[in-house]
């Protein structure tokens, strides 16, 4: 421990780390952030690192924004605190539930708020059941979800997600939830069109609402398009085709936009970007910039009128549903969004610039394939890509790839062998010149080191 710095000792004394191997971690000390401005975050040592993840896919207007810290400031001068459960409200909840209702798609404005995206996630799985309970069909229960999908951190969000390593840990999980395939063209459809492999994936859905009864479904669940799973980009084909299938059967559409909501796919949500209405839609995240922890669900009319009529308690809530603060600075998130027409400039500006410095990189040989919406890309790391060859098991690359980033003052995050960008939306050309001429660097040294290990 001697080579570790004051702030790391006590971190590796004191402080259990999410997703990590703590042991490992506690060896050799974690990186230490001390600030970060615009689209930079600086480590303890002084090295300036250009964040190509929006801190975990969040902070959309990037770092250092005053306005944002001042409308906190002045909240918590004003009312830091009060709950939202005794039929008590505050002015900041209720101006953020209207101007949620104002950028979401189709009825969905009804607002239910929570904290982090596994709360939302929760509420949404209690709300869906609830619903069907109302509707004098308590059977009707289960939730259909997808293989690689990531919906949070809780029991019920990590039973609902389809991330292996999770379901190994803190078992059982939460019981009436189904599974189908993810729309992985690259990686597990290749041999057929994307339009033919987008249709076989959505109609993989039909298949299991028929195996479970359709009687017995509650609500089907996606994002739109999946985060920490290695941004996979459903084929065009394939919501439509889900959206279809959920109401032929009358099943609740549940869209998890707590990544691709808030402009990262080049709309408000990624909901607009494939044309679904779906019933609700979980949002965190991007809704504060990451400034604050705020999630919240927007419910449409269909469950928003039945749990309105029904004439009992939704016995359900956090004691920070509508934390004044919170909502203060998200809804000041949103306002900067609609003045600085953040979406207008990501869907005509920035993320066409990013598809094209995106294009010039695959051509790197260790790049297999790119999949990319709006501002978020996954790339796909191959041994031969000729062959479409992975990497064996025990060659990390994501990992080998992501140490050399971090290095050499770049953020890229990896999931496996995907490497994933997200930056935030505010980042400008120029910036995302540097973002690539470092991206293309360390794939070299990454290249560089597979040779040296004799794995190419
Ligand atoms: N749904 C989706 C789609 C998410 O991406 C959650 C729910 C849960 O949100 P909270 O706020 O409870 O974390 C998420 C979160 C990663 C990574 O490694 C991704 C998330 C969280 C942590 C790590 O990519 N997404």
């Amino acid at each position: 421990m001697s080579h570790l710095t004051e702030i790391q000792k006590e971190d590796a004394q004191y402080h259990l780390h999410p997703f990590t191997n703590t042991g490992r971690l506690n060896k050799k000390g974690a990186r230490v952030i001390t600030r970060a401005e615009g689209v930079y975050i600086w480590d303890e040592g002084g090295q300036k690192i250009l964040d190509g993840m929006a801190g975990l896919w969040c902070v959309n207007l990037g770092y250092g924004r005053k306005e944002l810290a001042e409308v906190a400031y002045e909240q918590m001068n004003t009312l830091p605190y009060y709950n939202t459960f005794f039929q008590t409200t505050n002015g900041p909840a209720a101006a953020l539930a209207k101007a949620i209702a104002s950028v979401t798609p189709g009825d969905l404005n009804h607002i239910f708020f929570a904290n982090s995206g596994s709360e939302a996630i929760d509420t949404i799985m209690r709300l869906a059941r609830h619903y069907w309970a109302i509707k004098g069909k308590p059977y009707r229960n289960v939730l259909i979800a997808r293989d690689n999908a990531y919906h949070g951190s809780t029991l019920a969000g990590a039973s609902l997600g389809g991330m292996g390593g999770m379901h190994k840990q803190g078992a059982p999980l939460v019981p009436g939830i189904a599974r189908i395939r993810q729309p992985y063209w690259y990686g597990e459809g290749s041999d057929m069109s994307e339009e033919e492999f987008g249709l076989v994936c959505a109609r993989a859905l039909e298949e299991k609402i028929l195996e479970v009864g359709p009687d017995n479904v509650a609500a089907f669940i996606g994002e739109p398009i999946q985060g920490a799973g290695g941004v996979i980009v459903p084929p065009e084909s394939y919501w439509p085709e889900i959206q279809r299938i959920c109401r032929k059967y009358d099943i609740l559409l549940v869209a998890d936009e707590v990544i691709c909501g808030f402009g990262r796919t080049g709309n408000w949500f990624g909901s607009q970007t494939y044309g679904i209405e779906p019933d609700m839609i979980s949002m965190a995240k991007g809704l504060s910039s990451g400034y604050l922890p705020i999630a919240a669900v927007a419910v449409g009319n269909r469950v928003a009128d039945a749990l309105i009529a029904h004439d009992e308690d939704f016995n359900h809530g956090y004691t920070y549903s509508g934390h004044p603060v919170a909502a203060s600075v998200a809804l000041k998130t949103i306002e900067i969004m609609k003045e600085e027409k953040i979406v207008e400039r990501v869907r005509d500006k920035i993320a066409p610039y990013f598809h094209k410095k995106l294009d010039e990189l695959a051509d790197h040989p260790l790049i297999g394939h790119v999949d990319k919406k709006g501002l978020v890309a996954g790339m796909a790391l191959m041994k031969d890509k000729a062959s479409k060859t992975p990497f064996p098991a025990d060659v990390d690359i994501g990992i080998i790839c992501r140490d050399h980033c971090f290095n050499n003052g770049l953020i890229m995050r990896a999931t496996g062998s995907r490497m994933i960008l997200s930056p935030p939306l505010v980042i400008t050309e120029a910036e995302l010149d540097e973002l690539f001429i470092k991206a293309r660097h360390c794939l070299d040294l990454t290249l560089a080191s597979v040779q040296e290990m004799g794995a190419l």
